[in-house]
């Protein structure tokens, strides 16, 4: 796997067609042959995740397809995970992470979540479906700096704007900020609902908490 590059290598091939004990097998051999996670994130795992989406749009994929992407896709990111955590000891400032209430994708805000804490912030991971209001008591219980919300749905992304609002009537309104992202979710739509930033993916995330957290 040390050639983990381009569409079509092994690990995008067994993560498109759901080989979940491939998956596994191929990333721990690419870790052990010293391929760089990111790599292995960026090169081929997304890309098999991005294709899963297209053949499910051409309806060459249904959702059992797309689940057992997603399921090798997750075999994939637990080894990957712990190195994308390693990190002193201090953390940098609190994040609450989740997605969206009725939005049931986790793949990219775990992603996220672990690259937030690979830059060393402590991050609480609601997972899915969740509710503005569980958003903002989690986030008051910790004193978060930032409150993180995922959507991959056009239905769901609406559901964005009512985190802001719990988190403007909030105690924490003055010192929290609120982020989103996921693919359907633009710069000018986080403008339009009030949102204090977006980024396109799990690396700019990274630079825009903290950015947001330690402002220049
Ligand atoms: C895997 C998958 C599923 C799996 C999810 C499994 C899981 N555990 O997550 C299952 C099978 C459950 C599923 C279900 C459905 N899905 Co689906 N799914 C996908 C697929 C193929 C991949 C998503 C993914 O994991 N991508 C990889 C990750 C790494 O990327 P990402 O999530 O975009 O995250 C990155 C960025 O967006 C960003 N980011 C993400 N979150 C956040 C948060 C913040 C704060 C920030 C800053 C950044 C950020 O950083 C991440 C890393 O770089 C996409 C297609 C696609 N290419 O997006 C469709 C897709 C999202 N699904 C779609 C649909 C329609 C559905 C269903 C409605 C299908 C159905 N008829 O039942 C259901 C909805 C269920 C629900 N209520 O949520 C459509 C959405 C269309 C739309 N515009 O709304 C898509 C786009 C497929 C398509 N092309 O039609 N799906």
């Amino acid at each position: 796997m040390s050639e983990s590059g381009a569409n079509g290598s092994p690990l995008y091939e067994a993560i498109l067609t759901g080989d979940a004990d491939g998956s596994v097998k191929l990333t721990q051999t690419a870790l052990a042959d010293g391929v760089d996670p990111n790599d292995l994130i960026n090169q081929d795992m997304i890309p098999a995740m991005d294709e899963a989406g297209r053949r499910f749009e051409k309806r060459e994929f249904y959702v059992p397809e797309l689940l057992i992407a997603a399921r090798a896709m997750k075999g994939a990111l637990a080894l990957i995970r712990p190195l994308l955590s390693e990190r002193g000891v201090e953390p940098v400032g609190r994040v609450v992470i989740g997605t969206v209430k009725g939005d049931l994708h986790d793949i990219g805000k775990g992603l996220v979540g672990s690259m937030l804490e690979g830059g060393g912030f402590e991050v609480f991971d609601l997972g899915v479906d969740v509710a503005a209001d569980s958003f903002i008591a989690k986030a008051v219980e910790q004193k978060a700096d930032v409150v993180a919300v995922s959507a991959l749905l056009t239905t769901t992304m609406t559901a964005m704007k009512d985190v802001v609002t719990a988190l403007r009537e909030s105690d924490i309104s003055q010192t929290c900020k609120i982020i989103v992202g996921g693919a359907p979710v633009t710069q000018q739509f986080a403008d339009s609902i009030g949102a204090d930033g977006y980024s396109e993916n799990a690396s700019a995330a990274v630079t825009l908490v903290r950015s947001i957290v330690t402002p220049a």
